[in-house]
């Protein structure tokens, strides 16, 4: 029986149609930071909300029958904000897995991380790492998120290690996409077949370069902590939409 990815009591509406979910939805989750500016509220206020909408984002992917949810948390870049709103990102992970680990248990949702962990502080990897080890034996919809990540350093890193295996006599034949593929962080998991930013930019800014090849590209001017359903439905929508107009083989 094939229950394990989605929850048939949820009701959608008519112009979503559930046997055509992408897959694998990725995700840049801009705006926190404007969004609280407009509101006349402290950054914080906005990453706090920003949880708020990954909590509910989670469940309605799950819902949805996603198989794979990537959300780009943390860049490579963003170490240079504030010494305080670092420290106050780094407190989201646990502050997230507090509320809603029994339900990611429950709902049979996998937790995975990809990006660099060199830099990342001791305590925020134990928090991922016990938040993956509690999921590790799910096998329903992975939530996969993106930390300290970079594509390019990605790609150079899964290069890196073809190179010594090379030099080590390990790697004899051509590498091939597949083999490419395989050693970069997202490893076995499908590319990914929607992106989502939200916040107005419209840039890929060093997320998924390699995977995001074939990918539908949906920008939104909707700020992170205002994505709600609805929106997630309408990104959904055109995803849809796009498939049917130009998917014709
Ligand atoms: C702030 C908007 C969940 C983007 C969403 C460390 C910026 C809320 C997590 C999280 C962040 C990460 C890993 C994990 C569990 C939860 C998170 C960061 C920022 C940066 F295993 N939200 N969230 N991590 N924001």
């Amino acid at each position: 029986m094939d229950m394990d990815i989605g929850d048939r009591d949820t009701v959608f509406p008519e112009s979503i149609d559930l046997r055509k979910i992408p897959a694998h939805i990725a995700i840049i989750m801009d705006g926190n930071g404007r969004w609280a500016a407009e509101r006349g509220l402290p950054r914080h206020e906005g990453h706090r909300q920003g949880v708020e909408t990954v909590r509910e984002t989670v469940r309605n992917c799950n819902a949805l029958g996603v198989e794979v949810l990537t959300l780009f948390a943390f860049s490579t870049e963003n170490w240079q904000r504030p010494d305080w709103e670092v420290n106050y990102l780094m407190s989201l992970p646990e502050k997230y897995f507090e509320s809603e680990l029994p339900e990611l248990v429950r709902k049979n949702v996998r937790v995975l991380m990809i990006g660099d962990r060199k830099k990342l502080p001791r305590r925020v990897l134990k928090v991922i790492d016990d938040g993956a080890a509690a999921t590790n034996s799910n096998n329903g919809m992975i939530l996969n998120f993106a930390l300290n990540y970079g594509s390019r350093a990605e790609i150079l890193h899964a290069v890196n290690r073809l190179v010594s295996e090379a030099a080590a006599g390990k790697q004899v034949s051509r590498v091939t996409e597949k083999k490419l593929s395989s050693y970069l962080y997202t490893g076995n998991l499908p590319d990914p077949d929607l992106l989502i930013r939200t916040s107005g930019e419209q840039r890929i800014s060093n997320f998924l370069l390699w995977q995001l090849a074939y990918s539908e590209l949906y920008f939104t001017g909707v700020y992170w902590p205002d994505f709600d359903k609805a929106e997630l439905l309408k990104a959904v929508s055109v995803y849809q939409l796009r498939k049917r107009r130009f998917g014709k083989v």
